[in-house]
């Protein structure tokens, strides 16, 4: 049975020993996040995680307790899509994509089920939800009421880091979900941080042209059962419905209800959902943040939200995230990605025998992609794939390894890359689209990219010295002194 909302996914968290309660009252304002990086400390890295997921039932200033760390480790992004294993969500999908292009009549009945419980999967429109026990309009409109987190000593002010960003496309009328931060201004004015190639900027830019005056509704979702929370941060196509995805991950449908002063529909059972509107002719400063990157993201001009009306539950809890140095929460957010979209690459792909992403890589600074290599110049058609391919395109550097090589042990990795190099011959650059974050570039969004084809090298791409073998021992040898190990006495 899918979570039918965040406290019941809180409730499953406490009975597995997931979740650590804080009574003592603790400020919003810089408190919280020094205590999520000491107990992300006290976890230690060995543990897979950042710690507990924390509730602070007390956050200064509020009445609304406020949930963090909920995602931060393996075990939680599993509890969270109801799987043992990550993979377990991989194998689903690549059962989906299997399905494409039957060869005959066989095959296009043994789709039907399938096809259906697709269909099953649908966001369902309902009449009323939780969300709206509370209804707030007029001078009642107050994002202050919220424990919303001022996360570090240069942040430009309070942000809600957790939000589902609702829009839809001006063209299609498709809708998208995004989870972009946003700059508390005022009780009801916040920055509106969708990045330069990121839908909800895509739809923002699409309105503006055919209306350089209006405005577009939007609205947002704070807090849901865990898929539908997560639906923002997934790096699916865009007019691909992220609440769909959220079905699907659920195996039930998401229940979504109009909002009251717009016509977008948000999710019924969330926490909060700020409704309202950005206009397409207002722009201001947004920032700094300190941010994924272990730095501060720097002031930019971004597009600013007007809040109308803000609907919640009686209760409702305030979900947030820390980003910072990594790893954080959001690490593991990410690697639940990389393990659930990694067939859909193979799928494309079939000589990606695997990737690996490092923290201290914050997802778009290093990829490491093992091959299995066929034909000259492979590893190089990778790379370019790779830089194609949704918002994988913004990978700094791409190291392409053999197959042999496992992704996850970077020690093997940086061994068996640097030794395969010759440097001039095996790095490429490219100029592209880059990470709004990435403040090294020569300018925002757009700067190079680098990859490193640290394959062997073949006579076919020009090597005709030999290459050596890997040291290994023969398994005589092992075999003799397993025999003697005992007498060793080591
Ligand atoms: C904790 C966290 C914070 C994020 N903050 C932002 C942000 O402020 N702006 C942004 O454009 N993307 C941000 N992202 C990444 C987007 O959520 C992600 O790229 C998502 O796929 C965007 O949805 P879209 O493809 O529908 O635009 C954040 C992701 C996480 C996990
Ligand atoms: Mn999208």
């Amino acid at each position: 049975m899918a979570y039918r909302d965040l406290r019941d996914f809180v409730r499953k968290l406490e009975k597995e020993g997931e979740l650590t309660r804080v009574r003592t009252e603790v400020d919003p304002i810089l408190e919280i996040t020094e205590i999520t990086q000491r107990v992300a400390r006290a976890a230690g890295r060995k543990a897979n995680s950042v710690g507990p997921a924390l509730l602070f039932e007390k956050p200064k200033g509020s009445r609304v307790p406020l949930l963090v760390n909920t995602f931060g480790s393996v075990r939680r992004m599993e509890l969270a899509f109801e799987v043992e294993r990550l993979d377990e969500v991989a194998e689903r999908i690549k059962g989906f994509l299997a399905l494409e292009s039957p060869q005959g009549l066989f095959d296009k009945i043994k789709m039907l089920p399938k096809l259906a419980e697709l269909g099953s999967f649908f966001p369902k429109t309902v009449k009323d939800g939780d969300c709206k026990e509370v209804v707030r309009t007029g001078a009642d409109v107050n994002l202050l009421g919220f424990p919303i987190l001022k996360c570090w000593p240069q942040d430009g002010g309070r942000f809600i880091t957790f939000p589902l960003v609702f829009t839809r496309n001006p063209e299609t009328g498709k809708r998208n979900v995004g989870m972009y931060r946003m700059q508390v201004y005022d009780e009801r004015t916040t920055g509106m941080h969708w990045q330069t190639q990121k839908h909800g900027a895509e739809h923002f830019r699409r309105a503006r042209a055919a209306n350089p005056d209006g405005r577009i509704p939007v609205s947002v979702a704070i807090g849901a059962d865990p898929a539908t929370a997560l639906a923002g941060m997934l790096p699916i196509p865009p007019d691909l419905d992220e609440m769909m995805f959220a079905g699907f991950l659920r195996r039930e449908p998401v229940e979504m209800v109009k909002c009251e002063t717009n016509d977008l529909e948000v999710p019924a059972n969330a926490e909060i959902v700020l409704e309202g509107y950005v206009s397409l002719n207002e722009m201001r400063t947004e920032g700094p943040f300190g941010d994924h990157t272990g730095f501060y993201s720097l002031e930019g001009e971004f597009p600013v939200f007007h809040v109308e009306c803000i609907t919640h539950r009686k209760d409702p809890i305030y979900l947030t995230t820390v980003v910072g140095p990594p790893p954080q929460e959001d690490y593991f957010m990410g690697y639940a990605v990389e393990r659930v979209f990694l067939p859909v690459m193979k799928m494309q792909y079939p000589e990606i025998a695997d990737v690996g992403m490092p923290a201290e890589g914050i997802f778009h600074n290093l990829m490491i992609v093992a091959i299995r290599k066929s034909y000259p110049g492979h590893a190089r058609k990778i790379m370019n794939a790779i830089w194609s391919l949704g918002q994988a395109m913004f990978t700094k550097v791409i190291v392409v390894v053999d197959h042999d090589v496992n992704v996850h042990d970077y020690r093997e990795v940086v061994w068996k890359a640097l030794c395969a190099l010759d440097p001039e011959r095996d790095v490429q650059f490219v100029l592209g689209p880059v990470d709004t974050l990435d403040h090294a570039q020569r300018m925002q969004d757009y700067g190079s990219k680098m990859g490193i084809d640290a394959t062997r090298k073949w006579p076919t791409e020009g090597f005709t010295r030999p290459w050596p073998d890997e040291i290994l021992m023969d398994e005589a040898t092992k075999a003799r002194v397993n025999a003697l190990w005992k007498t060793l006495h080591f």
